[in-house]
């Protein structure tokens, strides 16, 4: 008599394994709830999109506005080769440097370049970064000729705002306005 019921109860625990197995197999094989999920800037985990960092919205699409942008590079691409026609130094080429100012504040000014070739790009050592806190706002970054016995002279500027919603976070934007100076600048964010 007790042998017979461990013998039935095995065979049920048994069936009950296989079903449970059965059940489970089906369901997996129903539908993969990632399926129909399109996730623009994550993956889908179980049915959900998991965003990339600085995306955001139920398929990732939305840029989060960074708290503040770290400027590491900036490469000098123009520059005047004249100062209006004259020579920016009386017998040789500017001794050049940037510098960056947010609402007439500088919050950045480079190392020189002595005597630059305008035919040559430069890149300004930044050390280890420019922080800037106002993303949507604007800042103004200028390139001057040092002059020791006298005032630097003024070779160009543009004004930029770093950020832009729908941009798609570059890490490299270029700023040129068509005028005497450009530069590209390399971005990291910070959300
Ligand atoms: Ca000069
Ligand atoms: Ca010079």
């Amino acid at each position: 008599m007790k042998k017979r019921f461990t013998k039935l109860s095995f065979a049920i625990l048994a069936i009950g394994t296989m079903s449970m197995l059965f059940t489970s197999c089906a369901k997996e094989e129903d539908a993969d709830p990632c399926d129909t999920i399109v996730c623009v800037k994550g993956d889908c985990v179980n049915g959900t999109c998991d965003c990339d960092e600085g995306w955001s919205g139920s398929d990732c699409s939305n840029q989060i506005t960074p708290s503040k942008i770290k400027i590491t590079g900036i490469k000098l691409t123009r520059f005047p080769a004249t100062d209006n026609g004259g020579g920016w130094d009386v017998s040789s080429a500017p001794d050049i440097f940037v510098e960056i100012s947010y609402n007439g504040t500088g919050i950045f000014e480079s190392l020189l370049y002595y005597d630059a070739d305008y035919t040559q790009e430069y890149t300004f050592t930044i050390n280890p970064y420019i922080e800037l806190n106002n993303v949507t706002s604007q800042y103004t970054i200028r390139l001057y000729d040092y002059d020791d016995l006298d005032a630097n002279d003024w070779m160009g500027g543009i004004n930029f705002t770093p950020y832009y919603s729908t941009n798609g976070f570059p890490t490299t934007k270029t700023l040129d306005a068509d005028g005497d100076v450009a530069f590209e600048v390399t971005y990291s964010y910070v959300w």
